[in-house]
């Protein structure tokens, strides 16, 4: 039989009949399926029956502290970048592009809710009051994680496709359970950050299967920034990623992931359903990584700058800056405040990462298991022995 008839494993374009259009379409921004806004592209307000009353609590204040973060860490966003270039980070994984999916959904969640990250959730740590500094240490290699998670509630990143997604739901099931012996605990809800590539992953079915069965207290909230490295979104699904939850019997919203307005309404509805008992929601936040996937990566190999720029003018800043400015609610002057502030952030965040401390290599070994294992005291022995090695007359390290 010829190659050519033999069924390809290539992803094949036009085998999605119909769907090809939609997807162009996607990939533009302009996605076929509905989707929840309440501030659009030009910086007006939306109405929405079911969310709008989510928002009404947001005055001036509250839409101008949303502004301040966003553009905090986006300047934390850059430092980070700048100093990758310079040497003083082994990689960096750039959020330009999410700041409203990430502040608006962070700044929806309560102190006692339990976050589980992916790599690229810089603004929800900060909403969750992480230090940012240490949010490199991982970036610069002097730490296996940075930051005590027991402290924010905001787990450690996690590298590793999706695994965040169903300790998020066991974490869920188990706040479910304290909560049964103890109905004095504050109720509480986990959410499960992931990417549109990482929602392929097996993890991610077996997660919405558990978490739906046992109606546990968990958010799914799915940052579809349309690219997994060089991989399209429309080759992880043919159908808006929010309708894969019909199938697994709970909820499942998409959102304007540029609308910082929205995402937090619709966040802060599902983590209230979520906390009541009345279990999971998909929320995909329809949005655009604007840099690249990591310092390590040129996205001039993958995609047109035509797309790039089609996102760039629904940029989450610009959009609430607009509203800001027409409705009165900011001028000059805080804009000039906000810019400062995130330069004051840059300046501590270069300073401590050019401070921090090596660790001891050994602490490497220190971790692997609770207690004494002979394997590691074997290991730990001879890498000791190896490092000796390098040992010069003074007795110091070469
Ligand atoms: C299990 C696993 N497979 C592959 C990788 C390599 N990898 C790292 S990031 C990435 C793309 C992830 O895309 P997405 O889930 O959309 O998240 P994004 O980076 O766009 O935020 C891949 C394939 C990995 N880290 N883990
Ligand atoms: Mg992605």
């Amino acid at each position: 039989m010829a190659a050519a008839h033999l069924p390809t494993t290539e992803f094949d374009q036009t085998d999605l009949d119909g769907s090809l259009e939609a997807a162009a379409e996607m990939a533009q921004g302009e996605p076929e399926a509905p989707m929840v806004q309440l501030l659009d592209a030009e910086g007006r307000r939306r109405e929405d029956p079911t969310f709008g009353p989510y928002a009404t609590d947001l005055d001036g204040e509250a839409l101008k502290a949303f502004y301040r973060d966003m553009a905090s860490v986006r300047r934390f966003d850059q430092e980070a970048t700048a100093l990758q270039r310079q040497g003083e980070l082994a990689l960096w994984v750039q959020l330009t592009g999410q700041e409203a999916a990430q502040i608006g959904s962070g700044r929806a969640t309560a102190p006692q809710d339990y976050i589980f990250p992916t790599y690229r959730e810089h603004g929800v740590a900060l909403t969750r009051g992480v230090d940012m500094s240490e949010l490199l240490k991982l970036f610069r290699g002097v730490a296996n994680g940075g930051w005590d998670p027991t402290a924010t509630n905001f787990h450690l990143y996690t590298l590793v496709l999706a695994a965040q997604v169903p300790h998020a739901v066991g974490y869920a099931m188990g706040i479910q359970r304290d909560q049964k012996m103890d109905a004095a605990l504050a109720p509480a809800a986990t959410v499960a950050y992931f990417g549109d590539g990482a929602s392929s992953e097996g993890d991610v079915h077996e997660s919405m299967v558990f978490a739906a069965s046992y109606k546990a207290p968990v958010v799914f909230f799915c940052q579809n920034n349309h690219w997994a490295i060089s991989v399209p979104f429309e080759v992880q699904s043919r159908i808006p990623l929010s309708n894969r939850a019909q199938g697994y019997g709970f909820p499942g919203i998409r959102v304007d992931g540029n609308d910082v307005i929205a995402v937090h309404a619709v966040t802060k509805w599902a983590l209230e359903r979520a906390r009541a008992g009345e279990g999971p929601v998909l929320i995909e936040a329809f949005t655009y990584r604007l840099g690249a996937h990591t310092t390590a990566d040129d996205p001039t190999k993958y995609r047109h700058s035509a797309e790039e720029d089609a996102w760039r003018a629904k940029d989450p800043l610009l959009r609430l800056e607009k509203y800001l400015r027409s409705e009165g609610l900011a001028d000059d002057a805080f804009f000039a405040e906000v810019a400062e502030e995130g330069k004051q952030l840059a300046a501590y965040v270069r300073k401590a990462t050019l401070e921090m401390a090596n660790p001891d290599i050994r602490s490497a070994f220190a971790n692997v298991y609770a207690q004494a294992h002979p394997l590691v005291e074997e290991e730990t022995a001879w890498f000791e022995k190896y490092e000796a090695g390098f040992t010069d007359a003074e007795g110091e390290n070469a």
